[in-house]
């Protein structure tokens, strides 16, 4: 089985970005499962873009986007992605989207295809928290989940798609009062979601 995992750059005035430092903690195998890392750029197009690209060029069985939600108190697997930009922080191209649909066309929402509630259930049975969100944010986060959903289903693509939203460092929480998890105890959690997903091959 071959995943794919992608993280963001610092967005919105950090100079660092939680789910990078965690990212850039994996291993490139887990049990049989190879593991390709790639960061993407915080903007609105160009992430879509580069996504799909990384996906024709290595075809992995599942696609694992990490992103940072600073506030959140625990890892939370995305369940949906909503058709709907709107955050007044810009982009890292300067872009801001208020109020617009992602896909003028497309379904107000769009499930991810991981078993979340299994996947959530599996890190807490080995001591590690993950909870499921039902809101990825009205951001870069939000639609890229929806718009690499979308595309998947149009092209009918044999892959799994799904979104994990990672506390800020601890090192972020310095300045800002946020709940914070250490990049070691992050990556401990895409580990066991990547083996608990090659247990079930
Ligand atoms: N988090 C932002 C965009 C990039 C990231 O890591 C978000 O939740 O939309």
């Amino acid at each position: 089985m071959k995943v794919l995992v992608t993280c963001f750059d610092a967005f919105g005035g950090e100079t660092i970005n939680s789910a990078q430092k965690a990212v850039d903690l994996l291993p490139s195998r887990v049990r049989f499962t190879r593991i390709i890392t790639a960061q993407i750029p915080t903007k609105y197009d160009a992430s879509v873009e580069i996504i799909k690209r990384l996906l024709e060029v290595h075809s992995p069985d599942v696609l694992l986007m990490v992103g940072q939600a600073a506030g959140r108190t625990q890892p939370e697997l995305e369940r949906i992605g909503i058709n709907w930009d709107s955050a007044s922080t810009a982009d890292n191209g300067g872009d801001i989207h208020l109020n617009q649909k992602i896909c003028e066309d497309g379904p107000d929402g769009l499930f991810t295809t991981l078993p979340v509630e299994k996947l959530a259930a599996a890190c807490r049975e080995n001591g590690l928290p993950c909870n499921i969100s039902y809101s990825a944010g009205t951001f870069v986060c939000n639609h890229v989940l929806y718009s690499i959903l979308y595309y998947v289903g149009e092209n009918h693509l044999p892959l799994k798609v799904g979104f994990l939203h990672l506390p800020a460092t601890m090192e972020q929480a310095l300045t800002k009062k946020y709940p914070f998890m250490e990049p070691q105890t992050a990556a401990a959690v895409i580990k066991l979601l990547v083996s608990t997903l090659t247990n079930q091959e």
